[in-house]
């Protein structure tokens, strides 16, 4: 036997046809649809984008032969990973070539810096064959870097216009298609012959409106997520004796978490949607899982699992105006930075805080308050996947617990075992329905660029109906913004969707989990997902998709 250079489910993967809309399948014709108007602040944004603003609707439909000139194009991953961000290349590639196989496509290198340092490749059949259904990011690297000076946006054009590219591709989260958005004003704004188109990008889930039915990753990160905790529900009801506290990634929204739940049936997930509605504080949090664990102590079952959202932390009221002035202290502070030992800056964050903030900062582990206090990413947010808000969780309960064993209200056992998952499902094989809604929105992009569209989104949508009935277009990025404070100035964004207190999928969650909290009988084990097989299994959509479309 030899070494692999591949594993079997790679090979076979490489040769999967992704599911398209009937429109993508031939020649497409662009159908305008009303004008449209951004989500609030109207007025604001029709000032910042005079040129994007406005823009109708766009849809797809089965059209006549057109030809197309060749055209150079070039794209770029942003933000951190998703699995089909390879799809969505190869989908820019195989639509730009069937238009003109003259056509050139240019990957940008490590994310936008390489727009900016001019750092590329160009995307040739057999790099593009290689990533075909592929997860991860390597293809062209991705990267964090901004993109919203001007200089940046000079640099951009001064590479596009070596290279004769006309348009550039964004894949990304709300941030970076903001950024698109704002490029593509200032191109417009700068008589500079380059289109910016954005693509949905986050395994978080958060950006989602009224016309971007889910952003891709999502659904092949929660499944793998899914899996792991069906797995570790299986081993917590054989051997009865651990309770597993499992944080999720998702950054600030709990879409994660709330899907996952929905896909495994957990003793506990928390929402921190719902922790900011009702004010709770740690305590709270504390007292509502020890009533669980203790309910079920009563009844002979000293395991169990709960779901806790990773950005759980900046949503307890006091904790988010603790983290607020620590941004605010780190955010200009080369003293803090310059100093060396954890304990030094630990008192010198207690000398500036407020009197409340102290306290809480006293109050908390040293592990946790030092990772509060690590660096912010570039938008000068804290970095909620590395705070260990299951450890502090797990401290703070078993301190419970052994009071009320000493007061004698509590006989149980409790052992406690935490997980984070978050970087296992960013780069997953992208499942079928990843791999065929990216292969979509690749090709979308190309139309859009080829009929000269600038400043829109790619959208796939009514996504829960089998691919053939997906519908494609485009959606003017201006109409996803809103105004927003952003470090001290209001700037235009994208407004990102947290999960809906009034929304299907968290009220079918809160109907039903009292029942998953005592009873061992509900745990879902949702197993690995299915490449191959049938339908039904292969090619399910997530339960947030189903619920909120009304399934
Ligand atoms: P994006 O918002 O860029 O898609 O990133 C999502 C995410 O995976 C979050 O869930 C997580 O908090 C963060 O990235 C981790 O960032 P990093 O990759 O820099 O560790």
């Amino acid at each position: 036997m030899k070494p692999m250079t591949k594993s079997p489910l790679q090979i076979a993967r490489a040769s999967y046809q992704p599911k398209v809309p009937v429109a993508l399948k031939g020649n497409v014709s662009i159908k305008l649809g009303e004008t449209t108007q951004s989500v609030d602040d109207q007025e604001d944004i029709k000032k910042l984008f005079p040129n994007t603003y406005g823009m109708p609707l766009i849809s797809f439909e089965e059209g006549e032969k057109k030809d197309f000139p060749a055209v150079n194009v070039g794209v770029i991953l942003s933000g951190g990973q998703a699995p089909g961000g390879h799809n969505v290349i190869c989908g820019i590639y195989d639509g730009l070539k069937r238009m003109n196989p003259a056509s050139k496509l240019y990957g940008f290198l490590e994310g936008p810096i390489g727009l900016v340092e001019h750092d590329y490749i160009e995307l040739t059949e057999d790099i593009i064959d290689d990533h075909r259904n592929t997860g991860g990011f390597d293809i062209i690297g991705s990267g964090r870097t901004k993109l919203e000076e001007e200089w940046q946006f000079e640099k951009g054009r001064e590479i596009c216009e070596k290279l004769n590219i006309k348009a550039i591709v964004i894949i990304g989260g709300d941030d970076s298609n903001t950024n698109a958005c704002v490029l593509a004003e200032y191109y417009l704004q700068h008589n500079a012959d380059i289109q910016v188109i954005g693509c949905p990008k986050t395994i978080d889930g958060d950006l989602k409106n009224e016309v971007i039915e889910t952003s891709f990753g999502f659904d092949t990160a929660c499944k793998v997520y899914s899996e792991l905790i069906g797995n570790i529900q299986r081993d917590a009801s054989s051997a009865k004796k651990y309770w597993h506290f499992i944080r999720l990634m998702g950054r600030s929204a709990s879409h994660i978490t709330l899907e996952c739940a929905l896909q495994s049936q957990p003793n506990i997930a928390l929402i921190s949607e719902e922790v900011e509605a009702k004010n709770m504080t740690l305590n709270d949090i504390v007292e509502y899982i020890v009533n669980i664990i203790v309910t079920r102590a009563n009844s002979g079952l000293n395991y169990g699992t709960l779901l806790i959202p990773e950005g759980l932390i900046e949503f307890i009221p006091a904790m988010k105006k603790l983290i607020a002035e620590l941004n605010d202290m780190l955010a200009h502070n080369d003293d803090f930075n310059a100093m060396h030992s954890d304990e030094e800056r630990r008192e010198y964050v207690k000398s500036v805080l407020t009197e409340e903030s102290t306290a809480i900062f006293r109050s908390l582990p040293k592990g946790i308050a030092r990772q509060l206090t690590l660096d912010r990413d570039p938008h000068g947010n804290v970095q909620v996947s590395h705070i260990e808000t299951e450890k502090l969780l797990i401290e703070m309960v078993a301190k419970r617990l052994a009071q009320l064993k000493a007061e004698g209200t509590y006989t149980g056992k409790f052992s406690a075992i935490n997980h984070f998952f978050g970087y296992e499902g960013r780069c997953a094989i992208p499942s079928n329905f990843d791999a065929d809604y990216t292969y979509s929105l690749g090709i979308v992009a190309s139309i859009l660029i080829a009929e000269g569209k600038t400043g829109y989104m790619a959208s796939v949508r009514n996504l829960t109906s089998p691919a053939d009935e997906w519908v494609a277009g485009g959606v003017p990025i201006t109409m996803m913004m809103n105004m927003e404070r952003r470090h001290g100035a209001m700037k235009p964004v994208i407004q990102k969707a947290l999960v809906r207190l009034d929304g299907e999928p968290f009220k079918f969650f809160a109907k039903y989990r009292d029942k998953w909290s005592d009873d061992t009988s509900d745990f879902i084990y949702p197993g690995p997902i299915q490449y191959f097989g049938p339908s039904e299994v292969c090619d399910l959509p997530t339960r947030t998709l189903l619920l909120e479309s009304g399934k």
